[in-house]
């Protein structure tokens, strides 16, 4: 350990611990814009400086390791001059697009030169014409917004192990992009938006289309429903100020009738189904000595990932779509006949914690009905937007509920939203239907939580089944090099894309910090166990369903609908 003084406060902290951790130990915060704990530690924005006692500069407090009787400052008039000069050169070199910005009053760079009172730039930038790149069907990154802080880089590289995207160029002319003359769509990026979460001006952010969703209420012909996700429902309020994990769900459902839709409905009801269809796979698979460990399929940035870099493992991954697009073929099919309506009047809106969703509803695959499933994909930033637009006032909204039958749902769905979840909801229905015998505890806390790879057995009649849960790419990286290996020795994988699972995707309220995920991890679980039911199997529309539509999982319907396979 070593002890050293922070203006005036002693602390106390192990040993490598940079200035800045130290300083936040004692509730002393000292500004960034390119700091990412473990993952950006480059001191390259130098809004951190400090004084340092004995030292002849100021000193990044991020790369600055404490040492013992170490005497720092870190609000000084040296300090604030410094911080003030580097602010102003990057605004130098910066557009002055705040008001028509995506990130406005949500924005880093744009929250420091307030809190610094910038009101004039003395430096004249080079501020170099760059083109925004607009190809990609999730994310839009405009160059000349950006800061060149690496956080996007760091992440996509250590933590995603996609390295999409990296320095081009020198000097002024330096971009973040995919390489020289390469746009995002032609680039190996999975669309999961994790560069978007870090980015701390408007640099990077989702396609908006939101203007697509309006163009579809406001047209008399369409009959326009909505498919929530598990992990929006946990997130959407801290864009109305209120804490992270606030179960929000009624509140959502309402102010999403009041946006004019036809029908509110739940991922959570197809979550439901693909525990029955992905569960039946897994109970095949086993049986018939198929292609094991079964993987899941259901997060996008993840199956676009193995596509890119383990394509010989895709025999591995279950052909159940995602619920997202199981919801999709289920709208224009089932639910158009049921309701009396056209499927080709149905406009199908999907809102999503996650920009791959963008991706994966625009695949050639999802077609099943005779028409895109899901038309439009909108992320919780989006319809935040779209309420803030119709003057809702979230917060004051009495709870509604779903529509029937696609908003029935159980427990064991709405945990599909953090790491784990699906894992989880597949052994609560495995485990009943295999022995016939009823679970004496649900939860399956094992395979819970924020480790980067979870493993456990669970006995299922006389086979002992052996599972592991990732999240994240990197940790995804792991699992299947020890797979390629021949070393993963499980019947079932669950794989999510994103850090803590859909809780933390790319589409989601920023910040999303390591905090903040397990806030609203605690959110699901506190979601799950006030349901009533919380088995998959046990939901009783999609009983109905079976009854009425499907006849039985893995049945001719199913396959046509419910299942897809992807191809190296
Ligand atoms: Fe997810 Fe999903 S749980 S991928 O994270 O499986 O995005 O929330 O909607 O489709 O249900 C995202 C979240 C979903 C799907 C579900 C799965």
């Amino acid at each position: 350990m070593v002890t050293l003084t922070i203006d005036g406060k002693e602390v106390q902290v192990e040993q490598g611990t940079t200035v800045l951790e130290a300083a936040k130990k004692v509730n002393i915060n000292i500004p960034t814009l390119c700091y990412l704990k473990d993952i950006n530690v480059i001191g390259a924005c130098r809004i951190c400086v400090v004084e340092v006692k004995g030292a002849r500069t100021l000193q990044a407090a991020c790369v600055t390791p404490a040492t013992e009787n170490m005497v720092v400052l870190t609000n000084t008039a040296a300090v604030r001059n410094s911080r003030r000069m580097t602010l102003e050169l990057i605004l130098s070199n910066h557009p002055f697009q705040c008001p028509t910005c995506v990130r406005n009053q949500n924005c880093e760079l744009q929250s420091l030169a307030e809190a610094f009172g910038i009101r004039e730039v003395h430096y004249q930038g080079a501020n170099p014409e760059h083109v925004v790149d607009d190809s990609s069907v999730s994310l839009v990154r405009d160059p000349e917004k950006c800061i060149l802080c690496r956080r996007c880089v760091s992440v996509c590289e250590k933590v995603q192990t996609v390295c999409a995207i990296g320095p081009q160029g020198r000097g002024f002319d330096t971009v973040i992009a995919p390489g020289v003359d390469m746009v995002l769509a032609e680039s190996n990026c999975v669309n999961c938006g994790q560069c978007v979460l870090v980015c701390p001006t408007g640099a990077l952010c989702e396609r908006d289309q939101t203007e697509q969703v309006w163009a579809a209420l406001a047209d008399p012909k369409k009959h326009v429903v909505v498919q929530t996700a598990p992990a929006v429902r946990v997130a959407i309020g801290e864009m109305f100020g209120m804490k992270p994990g606030s179960v929000a769900t009624g509140q959502m459902v309402a102010a999403i009738r009041k946006l004019g839709f036809d029908k509110v409905f739940d991922t959570d009801f197809t979550a439901d189904l693909t525990i029955m269809e992905e569960g039946s796979e897994l109970i095949e698979r086993i049986g018939t000595g198929g292609v094991l460990p079964l993987i899941t399929s259901c997060s996008p940035g993840w199956v676009k990932f193995i596509e890119h870099f383990y394509p010989a493992l895709l025999p591995h991954v279950s052909t159940c779509k995602s619920p997202q697009q199981m919801f999709g073929a289920l709208a224009k099919t089932f639910y158009a006949e049921k309701a009396g309506v056209d499927p080709a009047d149905v406009f199908s809106v999907s809102i999503m914690p996650c920009t791959a969703k963008k991706f994966e509803a625009q695949r050639p695959e999802m077609n099943s009905s005779g028409y895109q499933d899901v038309d439009v994909v909108l992320t919780t930033r989006e319809l935040c937007r779209m309420f803030k637009q119709a003057g809702i006032n979230f917060n004051e909204l009495p709870e509604e509920n779903y529509d029937d039958p696609l908003g029935i749902s159980t427990g064991a769905a709405v945990i599909f939203g953090a790491t784990g979840g699906v894992m989880e909801a597949a052994l609560r229905t495995v485990y009943e239907i295999v022995t016939g015998e009823t679970l004496a505890s649900v939860d399956f806390v094992d395979v819970r939580g924020l480790v980067g790879v979870k493993e456990a057995s669970v006995k299922v009649g006389d086979l002992d089944v052996k599972v592991a849960v990732a999240h994240g790419l990197g940790n995804a990286r792991k699992l299947l090099d020890a797979l390629q290996a021949g070393e993963a020795n499980y019947h079932f994988i669950e794989i999510m894309c994103c850090p803590g699972g859909c809780i933390g995707g790319g589409g989601q309220p920023i910040p999303t910090n390591y905090e903040i995920r397990q806030q609203r991890i605690d959110g699901i679980y506190t979601a799950d166990e006030a349901m009533t039911l919380r088995k998959s199997h046990e939901n009783p529309a999609i009983q109905q369903l079976y009854k009425e539509f499907l006849e039985k999982p893995l049945g001719h319907k199913s396959h046509e609908l419910l299942h897809t396979k992807y191809t190296p």
